[in-house]
């Protein structure tokens, strides 16, 4: 947990295998300051403890679920079968399919069973993170101000890189122009 608040964000991996991809998500998380607790537990391999943990998630006073799998995954489905809380699905590069069979079966629930669904791997599990934030913040407003501060960042900083590409351009143009004007007075 990143504080000594209750968690309000659980996340939970099917297997330690998914870790290092998950502590994407956990380091935005820690930047943001949101409370969240970590577990692996797996849809096929624990599947009593996956749903256990799922009925009680919101007595336990978590707000939103994240759930990485990959392979055949169904741990984001499971939890979302038995919670009303948002459940956010990160589908994991894991296999011979590297991710494209994890973002399919966390994607394509049945209509009344919904798990939103990132991106696969490393930009999935930063997106999750950002979203889980974004559901606490529309009732904290700390929270909101520093995702706003987040996006404002993230403006600036393609900004300079596009002041910087539009320098590196013009220095270009100037050497190609002075290259040019002297070999005409050649
Ligand atoms: C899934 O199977 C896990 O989420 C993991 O991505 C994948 C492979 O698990 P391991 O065999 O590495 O434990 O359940």
């Amino acid at each position: 947990m990143s504080n000594t608040e209750k968690p309000k964000i659980g996340v939970l991996m099917g297997s330690d295998s998914d870790w290092d991809i998950m502590k994407d998500c956990i380091e935005f998380l820690d930047k943001f300051g949101v409370s969240y607790e970590v577990r692996i537990s797996s849809a096929h391999r624990t599947p009593d403890q996956t749903a256990e943990y799922a009925r009680t998630a919101a007595e336990n006073g978590l707000e939103v679920i994240i759930a990485a799998a990959g392979i055949a995954a169904h741990l984001a489905g499971v939890i979302a079968a038995h919670t009303i809380l948002p459940v956010i699905g990160v589908p994991m590069a894991s296999g011979a399919l590297q991710g494209i069979d994890a973002l399919l079966s966390t994607v394509q629930m049945p209509p009344g069973v919904p798990v939103a669904t990132v991106g696969i791997g490393a930009s999935g599990a930063k997106n999750a993170a950002i979203l889980a934030t974004q559901i606490l913040a529309l009732k904290d407003e700390t929270l909101a101000e520093k995702l706003a501060r987040h996006k404002a960042d993230m403006a600036e900083s393609v900004q300079s890189k596009n002041a910087k590409l539009q320098d590196d351009l013009d220095f270009q143009q100037t050497v190609l122009r002075i290259a040019k004007e002297s070999q005409n007075q050649k």
